[in-house]
């Protein structure tokens, strides 16, 4: 049996980072965990080869070679997958697919043979039972979590490694908590299942096997949903295993109440974490009230970022605009939240109700649901009918996004976030594209950039100042010109709102 594993191209977003890659030559940011994991699922005997059209094409030969094609999307990928399973319905390869898209919307798919949904731990095995025995359906699906202590480690040797700029590993599936916009709690539950540390130090020692010693994406949707197996058994374990090796900054996603634990900070910056994304979501604590974001309520939310830059942590931040809540002033407290708090990649999207959460139940209840929603939450759309008026709306998040990222804010913000900074000591080797990208960035934005005037500002300034943060300052520069490109792209075209049917 030959099967190719297709993950379908990321359009030009915020997280594609397609502008800011193309610094240090590589086409993608992680390469799809899903399918690598899919792949270990399979029988070994099977033939697979790993087609990311993000950093690869997908050739006539390919599909010639193929029986199988085994599909995994988010909904931002919606355009790319349709195309990709057409062609391969037009070569005769029989199609499965799988992933969040699937789940959410798999009747819009109907090219694909066969849906094997939800985690494809449960799910996989009695599709591939029934092909044995000559009767796949064609729907596989569950509403049970499977226990990922038993699931494999991924076949990272499909993968291009030298294409993408960080590599992904999970530990753990699940969130405690119940904000009503998410749907990760609706795809794998409350409560946190955990892998164990020696899974990961397996999955971790294949990558350095294969030479890898970039950095390492934890996907976790909240890492420390579960801080007693992490503070017992993980972080004890990746300390002793960082002691022998070099590279490899860990990242993840946490909630905010990581501020509370400076023994949690301290363990996981000692294991080589340096950097977390959180829903920050919003200052206002109405907006907080009404999405159920408990664990954000009651706080001083810009000291708790600080605490964490401050244990060498750098903070990442998700914000939403449009709660029900929400006065026109939110635009501007936004900003200056966004701005106090030195969140230098700062995620600001409109509500949005996917399939499958509480505020879609809630909002189709009230009659306040439009349409399918697009997949990408920086594009300034959303499904939903806002209460705040729609002009006010769209002009407000426009005005949020074109602030923060003008270069007069992005670099003074730069400059908030690497005054409060510590930085963990991890030994990289230095890499040749990296020292490149240093003079990709000199030559694009500090000679031909508009922004050259606050590039070089911020140059000299780290120089003087925080001489040891040099890189992450240049790290910031181009990142900077990332997010302008696609806020340009994006607000020029005024945001089309809401989305049309089926992408
Ligand atoms: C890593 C990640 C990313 C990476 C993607 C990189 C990559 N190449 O994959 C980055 C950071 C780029 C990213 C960005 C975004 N992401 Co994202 N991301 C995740 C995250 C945290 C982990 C995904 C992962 O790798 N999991 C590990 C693997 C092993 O699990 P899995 O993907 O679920 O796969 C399992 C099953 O789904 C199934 N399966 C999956 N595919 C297939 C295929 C087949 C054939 C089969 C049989 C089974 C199967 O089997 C697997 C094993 O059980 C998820 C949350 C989550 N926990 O899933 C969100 C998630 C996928 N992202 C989401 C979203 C919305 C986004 C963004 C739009 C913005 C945002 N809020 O983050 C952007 C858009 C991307 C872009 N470039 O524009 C949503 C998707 C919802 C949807 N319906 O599409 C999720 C579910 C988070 C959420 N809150 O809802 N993301």
């Amino acid at each position: 049996m030959n099967v190719l594993l297709l993950y379908p191209e990321f359009p030009d977003t915020f997280w594609s980072f397609k502008h800011a890659l193309k610094f240090i030559r590589k086409r993608a940011s992680l390469p799809p965990l899903s399918l690598l994991t899919v792949a270990s699922l399979l029988p070994e005997e099977w033939e697979k080869r790993l087609i990311d059209l993000n950093v690869r094409k997908l050739s006539a030969e390919d599909l010639a070679w193929a029986d199988y094609a085994f599909v995994s999307a988010m909904t931002v990928q919606r355009e790319s997958a349709r195309k990709v399973i057409s062609r391969c319905k037009e070569a005769g390869v029989t199609v499965v697919a799988g992933g969040p898209i699937f789940v959410s919307e798999h009747e819009q798919f109907e090219e694909v043979d066969h849906f094997v949904l939800n985690e494809a731990e449960l799910t996989l095995p009695p599709f591939l039972e029934d092909l044995e025995q000559g009767c796949p359906k064609r729907i596989y699906e569950t509403d049970e979590f499977p226990d990922i202590q038993q699931t494999p480690v991924p076949t990272w040797e499909l993968a291009d490694l030298g294409r993408y700029a960080t590599m992904c590993i999970q530990f753990s599936r699940g969130c405690p908590f119940d904000c009503e916009f998410c749907n990760i709690t609706a795809l794998l539950g409350h409560r946190p299942r955990t892998k164990t540390a020696d899974q990961i130090i397996a999955e971790l020692d294949g990558l350095y096997e294969l030479g890898w010693r970039g950095s390492v994406f934890f996907v976790d949707d909240n890492f420390i949903g579960n801080k007693r197996v992490l503070k017992q058994e993980l972080l004890p374990a990746l300390i002793e295993w960082r002691k022998h090796r070099e590279g490899l900054p860990l990242h993840t996603e946490v909630s905010i109440n990581l501020a509370d634990d400076e023994e949690l900070m301290a363990m996981m910056v000692e294991a080589g974490f340096s950097q977390v994304f959180i829903g920050i979501e919003t200052p206002d604590e109405d907006s907080l009230a009404e999405c159920n974001k408990k664990q954000n309520k009651g706080r001083d939310l810009v000291e708790d970022v600080k605490r964490m830059q401050r244990a060498g942590l750098q903070v990442q931040g998700g914000f939403i605009v449009g709660f029900d809540s929400d006065k026109p002033s939110i635009f501007q407290r936004q900003i200056d939240f966004i701005q106090q708090s030195g969140i230098v990649t700062a995620m600001v999207g409109l509500l949005q109700a996917p399939v499958g959460t509480r505020l879609y139940e809630l909002l189709k209840g009230e009659g306040r649901i439009l349409d399918c929603i697009s997949g990408d939450n920086v594009d300034g759309t959303t499904n939903i009918i806002p209460k705040m008026d729609l002009t006010v709306l769209r002009d407000g998040y426009k005005s949020v996004m074109e602030h923060i990222y003008s270069p007069a804010f992005y670099y003074e913000r730069v400059k908030t976030f690497l005054r409060e900074y510590q930085p963990p000591k991890i030994k990289a080797p230095l890499d040749f594209q990296y020292i490149m990208a240093f003079f990709r960035s000199v030559f694009r934005l500090g000679i031909f950039g508009k922004e050259r005037r606050y590039y070089w500002n911020l140059l000299v300034w780290t120089l003087f100042r925080r001489p040891a943060l040099f890189a992450e300052a240049v790290t910031f520069a181009i990142y900077g010109y990332h997010f302008r490109k696609v806020c340009e792209v994006r607000l020029a075209a005024q945001a089309p709102m809401p989305p049309s049917k089926g992408g």
